[in-house]
Order: structure tokens, then C-alpha cells, then sequence
């Protein structure tokens, strides 16, 4: 799908940063400051919402269209996230609105580990 291709492509290009900013000279504070912050953007989950279009139980997936997240720099799309084990999806219905956050798997890819509300 173009959209999960999008996405490998993004941890490339994520990755790819990380290796400029751990590898740059830390000559003064200017540079140690843009550490920091980038530590925090890391470790603040990224979030977005969301209309469900299908729901996938038997392989924990979620059919989601999705609106900008920002901590990503990612356009809305309509795409398939798969689901943590954590998240009920009995507790979700198609047709309704989440917002959820989103967390990286053994793969490295982004997962929906969890919804923060339901309508
Ligand atoms: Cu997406």
C-alpha cells in the first residue's frame, strides 16, 4: 500500500537525521540545546485523530483516516495501523471518531498503542 510505504520511508528519513544530529560536533550550547530538544520530541508520543473505516480483529489492524499529525509530519491519510495488544478493540466501533498515540513495534513501525477517547 503507498501509504505504509510513505511511512517506511519517513523511519528512513527519521533515522537518518538521528545519525546527522548524534554524529554533529558538539562545539557550543547552541548545538547541545538542539540535542535536547530532539531527545524530547522522542519521548513525547505522537497523537492523532481519527474516523475508524474497519476494524480487523483477527489481525489487530485498524482501517483509520487520519488527520495531520504533526509530531510526525504526516498528511492525513486513509491507511491500516496495526493495533497494540494493550487496546481493546471490541471497545471500538466503525464509523466512530479516536484519538490515539501512536508507539513504534519490534519493527520499528508505528503502531496504535493507544486510544485516548471514543465518541
Ligand atoms: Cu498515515
Amino acid at each position: 500500500m503507498p501509504s505504509i510505504r510513505f511511512h517506511n520511508g519517513f523511519k528512513f528519513a527519521l533515522a537518518i537525521a538521528a545519525a546527522l544530529i548524534a554524529t554533529a560536533p558538539i562545539a557550543g550550547s547552541g548545538t547541545a540545546r538542539a540535542g535536547a530538544e530532539f531527545v524530547v520530541a522522542q519521548v513525547e508520543k505522537p497523537a492523532g485523530q481519527g474516523t475508524i473505516n474497519a476494524i480487523d480483529a483477527a489481525n489487530r489492524k485498524l482501517n483509520i483516516t487520519h488527520g495531520p499529525i504533526a509530531a510526525l509530519n504526516w498528511p492525513g491519510m486513509t491507511m491500516d495501523f496495526a493495533v497494540a495488544p494493550g487496546v481493546d478493540l471490541k471497545a471500538l466501533k466503525v464509523g466512530t471518531k479516536i484519538s490515539f498515540t501512536l508507539a513504534r513495534d519490534a519493527d520499528g513501525m508505528y503502531v496504535i498503542d493507544e486510544v485516548t477517547s471514543a465518541q
